[in-house]
């Protein structure tokens, strides 16, 4: 341990903490931009000076080490007036339109900006205004980045993916995509986590809102939204919502208030993709082994990953379609034929913690209800809380009202789809019924649950040995197939969700600066679940129905028509 005097206040910290760290054990505010704990730790803003005793500069507290015996003044004039100057020097690179900018109130640029008291711009250089394909899910504005390199290290770090890079030499250096490719060229898994740790509105989602508010609009279009488990989690933090306060029956009747004709859950369709995968588990373990280990296909950022870094695994994908794309299919079909409505004339939308999502819907295979998409639009909750204010709703105002039928009940498998770990475990449920014909409890396959990386687990299905495996985290992903294939690790079932914590911790999630809300997030999911009358996917008497009215039963020809979709189309 060391013990050094902050502010004039002894604070004792475990060897080689950064004083920055040491200030906040210590209740010292620090202002910083570009530090991630344990990913970006560069001191490139230079927000985060502090003065120490016997060192003529001032020095970053970010990646300088406490010491015993040192002296921090974090409050002088020489700190306060070097950080304002960086803040400025930073701004006088930026684009400063924050009245039109996605991350206006909550970008920590404006907020050190303002906290520091800069009321006004001493100099100004030219922007560069670089060219981007405004068509790609994922939207860069290079004249709001201010090169904390954030971006660069989540993408390669955490996600393995290496999309960023800094480009141009000496005085142009610049962040970039790598090699200077054009973005839809490039590996991007579209799992958004640069844009989620991005302090400023350099990175963002493209803006689907409009095409909403406008089949909203037209009284010949009938628009239903689908909700995804983890937006239940998340949705109300920018509107001041509490967890408990922000229920997906309270989110359903602000969509009513927008003017949608019918909302329901994706975890009804979380529930029919268990029908599904888990059906295809059993067979394959039964009947194909050679397609073993079996991948879960649900996150398209894994997909997208899986397709670019492994093509050697694309066929052990599920080819069950994720929940999001499975209720677009029985939207436009088994829905418009019970409510009598021409399915051309449906909108379907649905509300993701998700960019990949952007990209799944507009897959060419994915309209195989009526030949339209089966899916027209997929928001972000982001998309979907400015859609909240820009329609004037206020939540606190309004009563919860029910999702409507017959496709919005669903069961606390199909919510715990948001969290590392609830696909595995809500499949395990069901195929452990399937299996031997008796119900597990519903706790019996909780040990794929927590935030480990790469976690496993063997359970008996009826006499049939079952080791499963769980990654979150595209860095995760990376590791266990490499040992997969290696032949260090053996596994029948591996769930891949590219982003950490799973989608609680989607890159389409509200931003909170700083914060890995992940864990939190993912304790209402699993709580909602423990609360839940049925448990298992089965038990959903919804999904009954609609294997007896229409699909007759999991892997039928129909729900392999509607249900299933080939990874290489
Ligand atoms: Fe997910 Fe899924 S859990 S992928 O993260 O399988 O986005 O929430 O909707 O489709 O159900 C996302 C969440 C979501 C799908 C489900
Ligand atoms: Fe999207 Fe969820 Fe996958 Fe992240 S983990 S890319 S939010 S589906």
């Amino acid at each position: 341990m060391v013990t050094l005097t902050i502010d004039g206040r002894e604070v004792t910290v475990p060897e080689h903490t950064s004083i920055l760290e040491a200030c906040r054990t210590a209740g010292v505010k620090v202002p910083t931009l570009c530090y991630l704990k344990g990913l970006n730790e560069i001191g490139a803003c230079r927000v985060c000076l502090v003065e120490v005793e016997g060192i003529d500069q001032l020095v970053a507290s970010c990646n300088n080490e406490a010491l015993d015996g040192m002296v921090v003044k974090t409050t002088s004039p020489r700190v306060r007036q070097a950080r304002k100057a960086n803040v400025e020097f930073l701004l006088s690179r930026h684009d400063t339109a924050c009245t039109s900018c996605v991350r206006s109130g909550n970008c920590s640029l404006q907020t050190v900006a303002n906290d520091l008291g800069v009321t006004s711009l001493p100099y100004k250089v030219d922007l560069t205004h670089r060219e981007w394909d405004m068509d790609f899910p994922l939207i860069r504005d290079a004249d709001k980045c201010i090169h904390c390199l954030r971006c660069i290290q989540v993408c390669d770090r955490m996600q393995n993916t290496g999309v960023w890079d800094l480009i141009n030499r000496s005085s142009h250096t610049a962040v970039g995509v790598t090699g200077g490719a054009p973005i839809s060229e490039t590996d991007c898994a579209l799992c958004g986590q640069c844009i989620t740790h991005c302090p400023v509105g350099a990175l963002r989602e493209r803006d689907d809102t409009e095409r909403v508010f406008d089949a909203i609009a037209d009284p010949d279009t009938t628009v239903v939204v689908q909700i995804a488990p983890a937006v239940r989690a998340a949705w109300g933090e920018p509107l001041g919502l509490s967890h408990d306060e922000a229920t997906v029956e309270l989110l359903a009747a602000c969509l009513k208030q927008l003017g949608v004709d019918y909302v329901f859950d994706t975890s009804f369709s979380a529930d029919l993709t268990i029908m599904e995968e888990g059906s295809e588990l059993l067979r394959n373990v039964a009947e194909h082994p050679g397609e073993l280990p079996m991948f879960t296909s649900c996150c398209p950022g894994w997909v997208r990953y899986c397709k670019a870094h492994h093509p050697e695994m694309v066929d052990h994908l599920s080819t069950s379609k994720s929940p999001g794309q499975m209720f677009g299919a029985v939207t436009k079909s088994y829905f418009a034929e019970q409510a009598g409505i021409d399915p051309h004339k449906i909108f379907s939308v649905e509300i993701m913690p998700c960019l990949a999502k952007k990209s799944e819907v507009d897959i060419p295979a994915m309209s195989d209800a009526c030949g339209d998409p089966d899916v027209d639009v997929s928001l972000t909750v982001r998309e979907l809380d400015r859609m909240i204010k820009a329609g004037m709703v206020v939540p606190q105002q309004l009563e919860e009202v029910e999702l409507d039928d017959p496709l919005g009940t669903y069961t606390g498998a199909g919510v715990i789809f948001g969290a590392t770990g609830g696909v595995m475990e809500a499949a395990l449920r069901t195929a452990h019924a399937i299996a031997t014909g008796r119900e597990a409890d519903a706790d019996a396959f909780k040990d794929v649950r927590g935030q480990d990386g790469w976690k496993e687990a063997a359970f008996d299905l009826g006499g049939t040995p079952v080791r499963v495996a769980v990654a979150h985290g595209l860095g995760n992903a990376e590791k266990l197939i490499q040992a997969v294939n290696n032949g260090d690790a053996t596994y029948d079932f591996i769930e891949v969700m590219a982003c950490p914590g799973g989608c609680v911790g989607g890159g389409g999630q509200p931003i909170h600066d700083g914060e890995e809300r992940a864990e939190e997030r993912g304790e209402v999911l699993w709580e909602l679940d423990r609360e839940m009358p049925l448990r298992r996917s089965h038990e959903n008497p919804q999904i009954k129905a609609v294997y007896d009215e229409f699909f007759g039963e999991p892997l039928s020809e129909k729900a392999e028509e509607l249900l299933h979709t080939d990874h290489h189309a």
